[in-house]
């Protein structure tokens, strides 16, 4: 099995700590995303990473790798076991998506004015997701990929805008278990931990 990432893709992070939480070995291929090789656009035409090439065969979006993922290695799950869990669970991996995710490369990469709207949504963002949030343990219950997703959008932000920093205190407990988990510490740290 052969994991097309960039390091710092949200995304790959998702794929990335899903293969670390089951245990699963895995070659990789790390790009950069300012010069994509063009054996990458073979695997995906649209592009993107992250790509799961899985018996030959190049899965693309973090989602449905996420869920093959799941299909073939059950043990050690990242989806509930009953159905609704498993729609709940998938349903909050879209939403935390939706919310944060585009505010991201602003905050980044944007001018002024555009960081600073990006943060105002952020704010806005994880207050919503506050007042949703379990008073303890994952948002769906059992460890999920939706607190895969929502950790790999949440520890790329500035300390100040995370749930810590903004005084959300669900959120700040979620975050704080989620940080702890090795997995989560190994593949979403940016800059990359050195490899020995
Ligand atoms: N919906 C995709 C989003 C992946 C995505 O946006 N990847 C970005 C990097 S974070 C990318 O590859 N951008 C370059 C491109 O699309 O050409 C997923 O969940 O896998």
């Amino acid at each position: 099995m052969e994991l097309w990432h960039a390091w710092t893709c949200p995304y790959c992070m998702r794929v990335r700590v899903a293969l670390a939480e089951k245990g699963i070995p895995y070659a990789e291929r790390e790009i950069d995303l300012g010069s994509k090789p063009p054996e990458l656009l073979a695997l995906n035409p649209a592009g993107g990473v992250p790509v799961l090439v899985a018996d030959g065969v190049a899965i693309p979006e973090s989602i449905v790798i996420l869920q093959y993922l799941e299909d073939r290695y059950p043990e050690r799950p990242l989806l509930p076991r009953d159905p609704l869990g498993r729609a709940r669970a998938r349903m909050l991996y879209d939403r935390v998506t939706a919310l944060l995710g585009p505010h991201l490369p602003k905050l980044a990469r944007g001018t002024p004015e555009e960081k600073e709207r990006a943060a105002d949504a952020v704010r806005a963002a994880l207050s919503a997701l506050e007042r949703e949030a379990p008073a303890q343990g994952f948002l769906v219950g059992d460890y999920s990929i939706a607190d895969v997703a929502l950790a790999s959008l949440v520890l790329k932000l500035p300390p100040a805008l995370r749930p810590s920093g903004l005084g959300l205190p669900r959120l700040a407990a979620w975050e704080a278990a989620v940080a702890r988990r090795p997995a989560v510490a190994a593949n979403t740290t940016v800059p990359r931990p050195s490899r020995a």
